[in-house]
């Protein structure tokens, strides 16, 4: 069951007779791991792939390495949820088949219902090709299709210079119609997203780019050497595509987004921007669910080294479910999904004060590593010489301490992680993200904190996401900042978080 690494001892990801929870108890104790994100029972886990909802149960697969906590022979690990906030481990979805197309690993892609027949399309690599798999027994099994690959190499114009690099098929149906897009990239030029279409998910049509990036430009963000995981997500009377940027060989970037209109088989992109910021958050997939919402899973890769990951036996973990809407003004609007609630149980209040930079409160008797946060502050009518925000996972001794805080004068909202962990090898830059205050606007700041994950959202359109790693236990304290003037705390209201496992992981 265990697996011998360069002198480490590896689980092995369980196999039908070694039961999951097993797994998890054997990494309980890691005050680094997440227990109200999913992630798998150990080992790597990456992108998020596949997600459908079939019979009521909501399915997440997700790129996973059983033999190890790093990327290598990628299957496709899976779980299942009633509520999208608990989850079941089920065995491995795909798992490469030896001499076949994804001999070497079974990438990412997505799932859809083809008339009852629940379908996946993938990455089959090497060299990268897209393969279906089908189910017959409600999601738990899946054969390869008899025609694989069904799309064996790039498009003839971009054959040598996409060198290869076209991936992670994205599916949908319009008038009995099936799209497809896949992640590309030109050499020289940028990164693509093409459109295929089908009438039966085995003939695919090559129809052209519906997306095209300009490796030159940096207006208004620099879009990198290649475009992985595209999405589509429809919202009536505006589309909008997702994609991830990867910057020269390897360097995982952000998720950006394009809103605009699919006319005539072309795409008239309106705004864009990042759509999740601090450099973690990757990858993301879209579900629209039953009730009409579109919810989004990311992955949230490591800040700390490949030896890091192998000493604690796990890497990468799932978001938290976030809810993708458009606003009015034409942006993304991004919040937690409401179902995580269920999760809250001690509950700590506090409302209307002063923050003054003389007297930064600290937050007598709150402490936690596990916790939902919200916190609406008033910067008043002049912001700009403000700045204010909470602390957390801070050591009484303040050797280690995350700083979270809006600063008016740069109109950023910041992740400081200088002082996070006393470990000088992982991963302690600031994150931040652009936010502007209208004249009046208060900020409502909406917190996660699960061990080794921040997920921080603001107003309902920004969201920030990285890794901390104290390293003393007893950095779970909090407090609050203010300088350059005092800000108003209207509330704050704190929650500690329950697992997501029935036992304690
Ligand atoms: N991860 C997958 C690829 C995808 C990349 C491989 C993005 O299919 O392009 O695990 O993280």
């Amino acid at each position: 069951m265990g697996l011998i690494v360069e002198g480490q001892v590896v689980m092995d990801f369980p196999a039908e007779n070694e039961p999951p929870l097993d797994a998890r108890l054997a990494l309980a104790g890691d005050f680094h791991r997440p227990l109200f994100h999913y992630l798998p029972p150990a080992n790597w886990m990456n992108d998020p792939s596949g997600l459908i909802q079939w019979e009521g149960r909501t399915h997440l697969f997700y790129q996973a390495n059983p033999h190890g906590p790093f990327h290598g022979t990628i299957h496709w690990g899976h779980a299942v949820s009633d509520d999208l906030v608990h989850w079941e481990d089920w065995p491995l979805a795909l798992i490469p088949t030896p001499g076949g197309p994804d001999g070497e690993g079974c990438w990412s892609g997505c799932a859809v219902n083809h008339d009852g027949i629940p379908t996946i399309a993938y990455t089959a690599v090497f060299p990268q090709t897209v393969c279906l798999a089908t189910s017959r027994d409600g999601l738990r099994t899946w054969q390869p299709h008899p025609q694989n690959p069904v799309i064996p190499a790039p498009p003839a114009p971009l054959d040598r210079r996409s060198g290869g690099h076209f991936r992670d098929p994205f599916i949908w149906r319009k008038n009995g119609v099936w799209y497809l897009l896949l992640g590309c990239k030109s050499e020289g030029v940028g990164g693509l997203i093409l459109l295929y279409r089908s009438t039966d998910l085995v003939d695919w049509e090559y129809l052209h780019p519906l997306l095209e990036g300009d490796v030159h430009s940096r207006d208004p963000n620099w879009t990198g050497t290649m475009w992985e995981c595209p999405n589509f997500v429809d919202f009536g009377s505006q589309q909008v595509l997702i994609f991830s940027v990867q910057a020269g060989h390897d360097e995982l970037l952000h998720p950006l987004y394009t809103t605009g209109r699919m006319e005539n088989l072309g795409f008239i992109p309106d705004q864009a921007g990042i759509l999740v910021h601090g450099r973690c958050f990757y990858a993301p997939q879209v579900l629209r669910t039953g009730d009409g919402r579109i919810l989004m899973w990311g992955w949230l890769q490591e800040g700390r080294s490949p030896e890091a990951c192998m000493e604690a036996g796990w890497a990468g973990v799932m978001s938290t479910p976030i809810v993708l809407s458009l606003r009015a003004d034409g942006r993304p609007g991004l919040a937690p999904a409401v179902e995580l609630q269920q999760l809250r149980r001690k509950h700590w209040q506090a409302g209307d004060l002063v923050l003054s930079p003389e007297a930064a409160p600290l937050l007598m008797g709150i402490r936690g590593d596990r916790l939902e946060i919200q916190a609406v502050l008033d910067f008043g009518a002049d912001p700009a010489a403000l700045l204010a925000g909470l602390r957390l996972r801070c050591s009484p001794d303040g050797r280690e301490e995350t700083r979270v805080f809006y600063d008016g004068a740069r109109q950023l909202l910041v992740i400081d992680r200088v002082r996070s962990s006393l470990d000088s090898t992982v991963d302690k830059r600031t994150a931040a993200a652009p936010l502007e205050l209208n004249p009046g606007e208060r900020l409502s700041l909406h917190l996660l904190l699960d061990g080794s994950v921040l997920e921080v959202f603001a107003n309902g359109h920004t969201c920030l996401a990285c890794r901390l790693y104290p390293t003393l236990s007893e950095s779970d304290r909090l407090g609050l900042i203010a300088a350059g003037g005092p800000v108003r705390l209207i509330a704050l209201d704190i929650w500690e978080m329950a697992s997501i496992w029935p036992r304690p992981t």
